[in-house]
């Protein structure tokens, strides 16, 4: 395999300052002509210089320089791209290529989806549509004539302003497309086939008319109302937080089936996987309808921090997507408190916190431990697409949040004010934000800097910080120590610039009392510790009464923090911090110990642990100042994938599994009454349903209730599931009820076969339909999972060729249900190794992402490990394996 370093950086020979593309649109064979005008990167580079372009699985028709046709001679063709030898300092190249997006199952560059065109061009698509310098920092100005026909593909749209639009005659139609901003490659789209759309008129920044649109295939048009109006809010958020307009006179969203992610920046013209635009009660739950409106809102923020600023090269991935997912967060967040009071608003805004941080701790902080651990700006790569990865996006958002908190929101804002003056329009790193933010900081001050923090750019692995204090005679001397493990090349690290904040917690009277540092004064700046060494020591002072530390307050970092809390410390914490992500963490804590404690004891109850957890669970039970959101977060036990992790030692999932269901259960049954008033308090059937944010965390308490109502066991509780699936107007009622019946109860109930013929023609009720049945663990023993996949493998509504499908049976049992994947039978390994290696001749990205799945085989017991590296090698050893599932194969087994 070939491996791209970032070292090995040079600028292109040259620039393609204008690209006209013209594509006769054929499912089967598509006829791609483009003109290029290119001149010299730089006017100092040397006469006859090659000019390279890359292109892949291509039939190239002809080359045209300056109107003449060349011959053979005068370029050279790979199967990676075309050279075109001594092509002048300037000129003009016309290039003709025939495609066949009808047999494009990769669904990358152009393919067909239900009969309609898409285009996915992001890392390296649109070197599959025609030859092109496919890199970030060629960015040229893109004209586009489509010509389709008229009867099956009316609507043709692409980036930028519709400029004409005629019949052809012959039953063609043709329309052209102006994109008046320079875009690289990636950020090209079209879109062709039948259309419908719902469309309003905004006012963009210079208080002209922008037209916004987001189509759907027919039929589909009651999906999208929750979708325009997350763009909507997207952009007065952008405009009200950052000052940042829209710049284009018309904003499309287009949704499709059939697509390898979530959604797609492309300039003026995002397309998204059709998960993230519909949205109706029927078919979405809340969380759907959050991450409707937040991947609306990523998409959008891209527009700024993405397109008008773009990455000079795919190791720099992280300079737009940890900054957007930043950005779509802060906007989350925002959208939930917005027209709270300071409290409760505080509250919502935590538990959007807590929620971002749960899927750091579950999947990052695992990837960073792993085999492709890398840091969030790579230094080198296989496949440049498994590098969108969690490490990139949501650790790359921490390192821009941490960056937030050591400036404070106005110099942020000042920073990101000074990355636009200097950058708009240009392609550049990681380090040019940087220099911004540390501009902005010395602006107000010169004697701070980021180089330090710098260190979060370059090095992977998650940190582990240990924290001891002592308090006497008024005085509190904490220490602190952090160290990182080695990660896959990067053996030592120096120590990382750290912002800890933290509050100290009076116990008598829960209030916070103020910090004051006796040494190292400029260490603190309001509540955030500057943790700049391996070991450092700070002494507080003005503390008289006894106090418990709250630290890393709001996860400022994203570290493994191991503090000297004592159990009675936490419970202290989890009842009255006043931080309230540091409350939430308090309990996970306690109920990660009491579930290590059952693991380790085989199954016993009766350690320390264990009742501290039932007594954080009845204080929370009786606080009545906490909000529904926060309620019913701090009530959940941490997930499986959090605990295998947070266990120092070889690990069994499945007596893990079963471990944390005897908490589960134990805390069911202990509390049973009070979780039946919870929900009896918030069932509320037959009200109209509404998705805000209040709505929305009264149902996720009360389906938190139900889940431990029905973990206690009798029949009984489980009708009160079953009365609720009856009675459900919504998607979020409905699959709760549904979930805690397949997941508990005998196999095949009759509501899964009334939910399968209820919504059997909603592609994404039925994903959710194969999800269920693929996560049900191992503690229901009417259930043999595995087996049930394999029928649903054969399921006629299954597919491998529909990423969204084959992920709701694949990455269901693979990754989210490791009681039965990890099954001492070694058969969950051989069924994902089969499906890997199916997938990997249909679609290597998804493939690949599948294949992460075993990722942390050398931290199971040595009789699982034996049994996972068989089916890693049986894939290894397969015949024509993408480099996308051989890097991450490979990578496992190294
Ligand atoms: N750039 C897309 C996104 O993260 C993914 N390819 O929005
Ligand atoms: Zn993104």
């Amino acid at each position: 395999p070939i491996t791209f370093y970032r070292k090995d950086y040079t600028a292109p020979n040259y620039k393609i300052s204008r690209t006209d593309l013209t594509f006769t649109l054929n499912p089967s064979r598509t006829k791609v002509a483009s003109r290029l005008e290119f001149e010299v990167w730089d006017h100092s580079n040397p006469d006859n210089l090659p000019l390279e372009l890359d292109g892949e699985d291509l039939e190239l028709d002809q080359v045209l320089l300056n109107g003449e046709k060349l011959d053979a001679t005068c370029y050279t063709q790979s199967h990676t791209g075309l050279t075109i030898h001594n092509p002048g300092r300037e000129g003009v190249l016309e290039i003709t290529v025939y495609i066949q997006p009808d047999q494009n199952t990769r669904l990358e560059g152009l393919y067909v989806s239900n009969g309609n065109f898409f285009t996915q061009c992001e890392a390296q698509g649109f070197r599959r549509i025609t030859y092109f310098s496919d890199r970030p920092d060629v960015l040229s100005q893109f004209t586009v004539t489509l010509i389709a026909n008229e009867a099956t593909h009316p609507v043709s749209l692409s980036n930028g302003n519709l400029i004409e639009e005629k019949k052809l005659g012959e039953g063609l139609h043709m329309t052209r497309w102006e994109d008046p901003f320079p875009k690289p490659a990636y950020l090209f789209a079209l879109v062709a086939g039948r259309f419908v759309c719902q469309e309003e008129t905004v006012k963009k920044g210079d208080g002209k008319p922008a037209l916004l649109q987001v189509w759907v295939e027919p039929g589909n048009l009651d999906k999208t109302d929750f979708a325009m109006q997350s763009l909507k809010k997207s952009i007065d958020w952008d405009r009200e937080r950052f000052g940042l307009e829209l710049d284009l006179d018309r904003f499309m969203i287009v949704a499709t089936a059939d697509f390898n992610m979530g959604a797609m920046e492309n300039k003026g013209l995002n397309i998204f996987n059709t998960k993230f635009v519909f949205a109706n009660p029927e078919l979405a739950t809340d969380v759907d309808f959050e991450n409707v409106e937040s991947v609306v809102g990523h998409e959008y923020f891209h527009n700024w921090t993405g397109n008008r600023v773009t990455c000079r090269d795919w190791f720099q991935l992280s300079l737009k997507e940890g900054l957007t997912v930043f950005r779509d967060q802060e906007f989350s967040a925002d959208m939930m408190a917005e027209g709270l009071d300071e409290v409760q608003a505080d509250s919502a805004r935590a538990v959007k916190r807590i929620e971002d941080v749960k899927v750091l701790r579950a999947a990052q902080f695992p990837e960073d431990a792993g085999p492709m651990a890398h840091p969030i700006r790579p230094d080198s790569y296989q496949e440049i697409n498994n590098f969108y990865t969690v490490t990139v996006y949501e650790k790359g958002a921490e390192v821009i949040r941490m960056q937030h908190t050591l400036l404070g929101e106005q110099l942020f804002q000042r920073g990101m004010q000074i990355y636009f003056e200097r950058h708009d329009g240009q392609a550049v790193t990681c380090e040019d934000f940087v220099g911004a933010m540390e501009t902005a900081l010395q602006e107000a001050h010169p004697e701070l800097d980021l180089k330090q923090f710098r260190h979060w750019y370059s090095q992977a692995g998650t940190p582990e910080v240990s924290a001891s204090w002592t308090q006497t005679n008024g005085q509190l001397v904490l220490t602190l120590k952090q160290n990182c493990r080695p990660t896959p090349g990067q053996a030592i690290k120096p120590a990382f610039h750290i912002p800890v904040k933290l509050g100290f917690v009076e116990k008598a009277s829960g209030r916070d009392v103020p910090l004051q540092l006796e040494s190292n004064t400029n260490a603190l700046h309001g509540d955030v510790l500057d943790f700049t060494e391996s070991t450092q020591t700070f002494v507080f002072t003005g503390l008289d009464k006894p106090v418990v530390p709250s630290l890393l307050r709001s996860f400022s970092a994203p570290v493994i923090l191991q503090s000297a809390h004592t159990t009675d410390d936490l419970i202290f914490l989890a009842g009255h911090d006043n931080d309230p992500f540091n409350r939430w963490d308090a309990c996970q804590k306690i109920y990660g110990k009491a579930i290590l404690d059952i693991y380790l004891q085989r199954g016993l109850t009766d350690g320390a642990n264990t009742q501290a957890a039932v007594q954080i669970v009845e204080n929370l039970l009786k606080d009545k100042q906490l909000s529904d959101g926060f309620l019913a977060l701090a009530l959940q036990l941490p997930s499986e994938g959090t605990l295998l992790e947070a266990f120092d030692g070889l690990v069994d999932p499945v007596a893990m599994h079963f471990a944390r269901t005897t908490l589960r259960d134990l805390l069911a049954c202990t509390f049973g009454a009070d979780f039946k008033a919870i929900y009896d308090a918030r069932n509320l059937t037959g009200q109209p349903y509404s998705y805000n944010a209040v709505a929305a965390s009264q149902r996720a308490l009360k389906n938190v209730a139900l889940a431990y109502l029905v973990a206690a066991g009798a029949d009984e509780e489980l009708n009160v599931a079953k009365a609720q699936y009856a009675a459900s107007n919504n998607m979020t009622d409905r699959m709760a009820a549904l979930s805690n019946i397949v997941h508990n109860g005998p196999g095949n109930p009759p509501e899964l076969a009334e939910f399968f013929e209820r919504f059997n023609n909603e592609a994404l009720a039925v994903d959710k339909w194969f999800m269920l049945q693929a996560t049900v663990p191992a503690s229901n023993e009417n259930v043999n999972t595995l087996q049930t996949v394999r029928e649903l493998l054969k399921h006629p509504s299954f597919t491998l060729k529909n990423p969204n499908r084959a992920r709701s049976l694949l990455a269901a049992f693979a990754m989210q249900n490791p009681s039965v994947f990890h099954s001492h039978s070694g058969d969950g390994y051989a069924l994902w190794a089969d499906l890997v290696i199916e997938l990997n001749t249909i679609n290597p990205q998804v493939a690949a992402r599948m294949a992460r799945g075993l990722d942390r085989w050398t931290k199971l017991v040595p009789a699982l490990q034996e049994k996972a590296h068989k089916q890693l090698e049986r894939v290894l050893d397969t015949d024509k394996l993408s480099p996308d599932v051989r890097e991450v194969i490979g990578k496992a087994l190294d």
